[in-house]
Order: C-alpha cells, then sequence, then structure tokens
C-alpha cells in the first residue's frame, strides 16, 4: 500500500509487515480545524520541529496512515490513544523517506510525538481525534 504520489520518497514499511498491533490511532486537533470533514487517511509531515498533520479529524476504524520526513534530522513517529499505554511505532525515518501504513483507531484523542531527544519538547507533538 505504497505507490502513491511523492516519486522521491521511499516507502519504508507497512504497518502489518513490522508485527505491530493493528490498533486505531488518530488524533484530532479538530477545533483547531472546524469543520474539516473527518476521513479515513492521515497523512503526517516531520520537519524541525514539528508534526503537521492532514487533517485533526479522522474516522474510527481503518485508517491510511503515511509519515514523511520532510526535514534535514531522521524523525520517528509515535502515536497513542490518551490514558492508553500502548503505543504505534512508527520507525526512524531518514530525511525525505517515507512510511506508509494502516492502523486501527478507536474514538478517543491521541497525541503524536516523535521520541527522539527533545523533539517532542521542540514541538514535534500533535493531537487528533477519532470519531465515530
Ligand atoms: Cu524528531
Amino acid at each position: 500500500m505504497s505507490k502513491r504520489k511523492l516519486p522521491p520518497l521511499v516507502v519504508i514499511a507497512v504497518a502489518a509487515a513490522t508485527g505491530l498491533p493493528m490498533i486505531g490511532f488518530a488524533s484530532s486537533d479538530a477545533a483547531l480545524h472546524g469543520a474539516a470533514a473527518a476521513g479515513s487517511h492521515l497523512q503526517v509531515i516531520q520537519v524541525e520541529y514539528r508534526l503537521m498533520l492532514s487533517r485533526g479529524t479522522v474516522k474510527a476504524g481503518r485508517v491510511g496512515l503515511e509519515a514523511i520526513d520532510r526535514g534535514m534530522d531522521p524523525h520517528d513517529l509515535r502515536v497513542r490513544r490518551l490514558a492508553s499505554r500502548r503505543e504505534i511505532v512508527v520507525p526512524e525515518l531518514m530525511p525525505q523517506h517515507r512510511w506508509d501504513g494502516v492502523v486501527y483507531l478507536k474514538p478517543g484523542i491521541y497525541e503524536l510525538w516523535c521520541s527522539l531527544p527533545e523533539h517532542a519538547r521542540l514541538g514535534m507533538h500533535a493531537k487528533l481525534r477519532v470519531v465515530h
């Protein structure tokens, strides 16, 4: 489930192939995005030091997740539903690389962050809302 747009980017992996549990994840800055429609696909752009989500709200269930490192340093991505200890782990990406996967998210608020030292503190974190 990879080849789509961004030809120079490299598809690193698919969630199903990493052994990760197929969990749902999502996060929501719904408030920030107003009435933006919830979708079933989420793109996360990683740069120093921000995470830019293609939407603040996604629909619960199967969600296509695409992480792209558009920065100059490596970054990874963690996704966790608030109050949950279970994390979805997107492996560390090198600049201009991409990871494509499918995750299953339950309704709720999720947080996303880069777990490299200091990156979240410097701004690489975001919230996502998952709705029915
Ligand atoms: Cu980072």
